[in-house]
């Protein structure tokens, strides 16, 4: 039977590639065309993205790939771009890091209380929700001449083909889609004064999302049609749908920028205490619900490395396993991190203030970043278990985290469950096979994940020890 090839574009916040994977009967492989960095760029405006070097990212990969039977895109989520009444961009995308949401949520609170906005969409709270955001450029040039919004991966998909719509996953993360009925919340939108009709037509994972236009085909040396065909568009939901879990009691850690914690639903959880405990519902394939929580991730050694001029990640995490265990630790649910700089002494600092030991060296503070996620980590798996009411025997790590050895012992250590790590491009894979399945190769979720258990490598941690330890710093955390 045929092998068919599908082109994956996954930005992440910190890098992008186009990966091509071949799938088969029973085969699935992936290869990297072409990777590339995402640098955001402070402008005098505020913290932007770099939307052209992205697409251009995209174009070199189209190319690298070759022949391919479909293209699926996924991306970061909430930030967007809007477009004049020709269509055309109007300025660069706002970084979802860019401080112009701050004090928003207070007054939007004002009009629709944090309680009622929980149980009518479902969202943690975030400053950089697309709702704040919206709010927060209520009065500029730019949004009132806007005609069309449309979120990064949309925003790249028009560029390809010339359509524009709004794909749902993504626009779950807007906070202003109803989790129950995966449409607007019209009530919320009207509220608050935001225009519903700047959104495309909503489409689903699966959908075709028209083909590559001539003048791409001509830049990439392509020869089409070569369709788009819609994806999970959040980054977050290809790499949920591509969590290789048996059956159903499985937590995952989708681990890159961020550290996405939680579990996969059928249906949202609305309570107060789960909004009280900050979680999600973002909508995953097939109606799920990706019932979860944001914590600050491997961002958090992202700026330390920055910061020290990037020294060799593997000979600074061998250090920091030598570092003794859990001597201090950071709350990396914390939103006090979520700003760009200055990581190092920020981490330092937080030590301080708590009475704990501050790590000095590159090593230390490594180790208490990754003490710090595997902590967060456990905290977020059993608090999503018990608001839930949703039993696991098993974590998931999928994502760049995967290959940090360290952080996926950690992790099974302080959960006192094992940990399964891989794979690590779990965005790309899950991008792949929502393609492929919209090309008629494979069926269900619980397929795609059994076909990415026999053919992707993946490694098991066993937990070692006992979770005590960890309990104790987590109360020592939560004591303060
Ligand atoms: P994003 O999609 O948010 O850009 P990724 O999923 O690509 O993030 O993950 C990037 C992170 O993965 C890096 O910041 C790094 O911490 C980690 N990582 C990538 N490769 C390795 C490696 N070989 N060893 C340890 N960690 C790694
Ligand atoms: C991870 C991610 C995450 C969002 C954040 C803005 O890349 O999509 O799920 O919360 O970026």
């Amino acid at each position: 039977a045929a092998v068919k090839s599908y082109a994956a574009v996954d930005l992440g916040a910190s890098s992008g590639r186009v990966m091509v994977g071949r799938v088969g009967p029973d085969s699935l492989d992936l290869t990297e065309a072409h990777r590339f960095p995402n640098r955001p760029v402070r402008t005098p405006e505020g913290l932007r993205w770099d939307i052209l070097a992205l697409y251009a990212g995209v174009l070199d990969g189209l190319r690298a790939a070759g022949h391919v039977d479909s293209v699926g895109i996924d991306s970061w989520a909430v930030d967007y771009g809007l477009l004049d009444a020709d269509g055309a961009l109007l300025g660069n995308p706002a970084h979802y890091r860019d401080p112009r949401t701050r004090g928003v949520a207070e007054q939007v609170w004002a009009t629709v209380p944090a309680a009622e906005l929980y149980a009518a969409t479902g969202l943690q709270y975030a400053p950089f929700n697309t709702l704040y955001q919206l709010v927060a450029a209520r009065s500029t040039a730019q949004l009132a001449h806007a005609k069309r919004l449309l979120l990064i991966p949309d925003l790249l998909a028009y560029w390809l083909t010339g359509e524009a719509g709004t794909e749902l996953t993504n626009a779950s993360t807007t906070q202003l889609i109803d989790p129950r009925t995966g449409d607007w919340s019209y009530d919320i939108a009207a509220r608050l004064g935001i225009d519903l009709e700047l959104f495309a037509p909503l489409r689903r994972p699966g959908d075709p999302a028209g083909l590559l236009r001539p003048s791409v085909l001509e830049e990439t040396g392509l020869t089409g049609p070569v369709p788009v065909t819609t994806v999970g568009s959040h980054d977050t939901a290809s790499a949920v749908a591509a969590v290789p879990a048996a059956g159903e009691r499985f937590a995952y850690i989708c681990t890159g920028t961020w550290s996405l914690a939680g579990l996969e639903l059928t249906a949202p959880v609305l309570t107060e205490a789960s909004r009280t405990a900050n979680f999600t519902n973002e909508l995953g394939l097939d109606g799920t619900v990706r019932y979860l929580r944001n914590i600050m991730g491997l961002w958090l050694l992202q700026e330390c490395v920055r910061e020290w001029g990037h020294p060799d990640l593997g000979e600074l995490l061998s250090a920091a396993a030598e570092v003794p265990a859990l001597r201090s630790v950071v709350d990396a649910g914390d939103a006090a991190f979520l700003a760009p700089g200055r990581m190092p002494s920020r981490i330092a600092d937080a030590c301080r203030e708590s009475g704990q030991p501050v790590p000095e060296s590159r090593a230390e503070i490594t180790r208490c970043i990754l003490d710090s996620l595997a902590l967060a980590h456990r905290r977020a798996v059993f608090e999503a278990q018990e608001l839930a009411g949703h039993p696991v025997d098993v974590v998931h790590i999928v994502g760049g985290g995967a290959r940090n050895a360290l952080l996926c012992r950690l992790t099974a250590d302080a959960c006192g469950l094992p940990v399964v790590a891989g794979p690590a491009e779990a965005a790309a894979l899950g991008n792949v096979l929502v393609q492929a399945r919209a090309h008629g190769q494979v069926g269900d979720r619980a397929e795609m994940r059994g076909l990415l258990a026999r053919t992707q490598p993946l490694t098991r941690y066993e937990p070692r020890g006992t979770t005590a330890t960890w309990q104790a710093a987590e109360d020592r955390l939560t004591a303060r």
